[in-house]
């Protein structure tokens, strides 16, 4: 059965299944949810944790007696369930004043009321036990050329992460950040477009033990991307804090399909990939159920996400243990890709020393050798159809 369990370790944001259907187009199609019955009602479907905006917890503008009230209810509904937060963000991107962006914002107010709007959502992030904190640059971005001074806005971006490293430090909290790419919409063009920006990026801080990254899915793909090796390349890093799993259709607006719709096979390497390199943090969705459904086809929506990427998990596990595909992966040479390029303790000398590497290597015979791809992702198709 693939029914999901907390040690899956699955997690949904408020803002996903509250999502009301609004778009650039068309009205809301569905009324809005109670955080507390969102908390419950996917605790029963079998996920872990929860995660939130400030502003989706507490709506913008709220006064301080209402804002308790409503992290009042939300930890009682996380106190019945035994749901977890993982992570927390802010939303800066929704009211007007963002309509320029928040921490690169040309005007210097709004970025000073944005590092105060994060500070805050930072404090009731750790209150509520979160231990990772995610920042989506939705705004920061433009959609003409002398808009925007790039390495000024970059300037500005470092200057407010360096603040936010130093405030979580200063404070003892148990909290790392998560930078999430995306390429585009809302802005023309966003800053750190995709993964491989986010980790140039991060090396530039002044705490780069305390970043890391948030990609999405779609975002990447929306980019043209293989996700599989962006996330490949952030765990080479060590900086795979979080994931968005989602689902897209090629190169278009970004669609927060569930999980496991559109690139089919991206997701099978995906969790193939997440899976055998021991990734052990939440498994967190960000999608949208499409407008056109009711309340039974958000739920519906919500679960076939945890089941497609319970569903992949098993199919990957069987192909990694079929022993075809081991004697396939041997004669694609995987082990030899494995296996470092110099003896151990070879030097460049040792290298020019190697007739057999140059004088006497034969690149035309070397070149005939076949490397059996089709044969081994023929194997990984079959086992992804359920036909082996
Ligand atoms: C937009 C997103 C965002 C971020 C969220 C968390 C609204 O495409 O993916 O979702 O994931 O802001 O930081
Ligand atoms: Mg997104
Ligand atoms: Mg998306
Ligand atoms: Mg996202």
């Amino acid at each position: 059965s693939y029914r999901p369990t907390p040690e899956d370790r699955f997690s949904f944001g408020l803002w996903t299944v509250g999502w009301q259907g609004r778009d650039p187009f068309g009205d809301a199609t569905r009324p809005a949810l109670d955080p507390a019955e969102s908390v419950r009602r996917l605790a029963e479907l079998g996920a872990w944790g929860v995660t939130f905006h400030d502003d989706d917890l507490i709506p913008f503008g709220s006064p301080r007696t209402e804002r308790e009230r409503h992290v009042r209810r939300f930890r009682a509904a996380l106190d019945e369930t035994g749901m977890t937060v993982p992570m927390a963000t802010t939303n800066l991107f929704t009211h007007p004043v963002f309509k320029d962006g928040a921490f690169t914002a040309n005007d210097r107010d709004v970025r000073r009321y944005a590092l105060r709007k994060v500070m805050r959502n930072i404090d009731l992030a750790a209150e509520l036990g979160a231990r990772t904190y995610v920042a989506w640059g939705g705004r920061e971005g433009a959609e003409s050329g002398a808009a925007k001074d790039v390495r000024c806005a970059l300037d500005r971006l470092k200057e407010a992460f360096d603040l936010l490293g130093e405030y979580v430090t200063g404070q003892g909290y148990d909290l790392r950040f998560a930078l999430e790419p995306k390429p585009n919409e809302p802005r023309g063009d966003i800053l750190l477009p995709t993964v491989g920006h986010a980790l140039a990026f991060i090396e530039r801080l002044e705490r780069p033990e305390l970043f890391g990254v948030n990609p999405e899915v779609g975002h990447e793909q929306m980019a043209g991307l293989n996700f599989p090796h962006g996330i490949a390349q952030a765990l080479w890093a060590g900086k795979l804090f979080h994931i968005d799993l989602n689902g897209q259709s090629g190169i278009k607006y970004d669609q927060d399909l569930r999980f496991g719709a559109g690139d089919l096979r991206a997701a099978f390497w995906l969790v193939d990939l997440l899976e055998s390199a021991g990734y052990d943090g939440p498994r967190h969705f960000d999608f949208k159920p499409p407008r056109t459904e009711d309340f039974q086809g958000v739920w519906a929506s919500a679960a076939g996400c945890m089941r497609n990427y319970l569903v992949l998990r098993e199919r990957a596990a069987a192909f990694r243990a079929d022993r075809e595909v081991a004697e396939a992966l041997r004669a694609s040479r995987l082990d030899e890709l494995a296996r470092p390029t110099l003896e151990p303790g070879e030097t460049a000398a040792g290298l020019l020393a190697d007739r057999a590497a140059f004088e006497d290597f034969d690149p035309d015979a070397a070149a005939e050798r076949g490397m059996a791809f089709e044969h081994l992702d023929q194997l990984a198709m079959d086992h992804l159809l359920g036909v082996r």
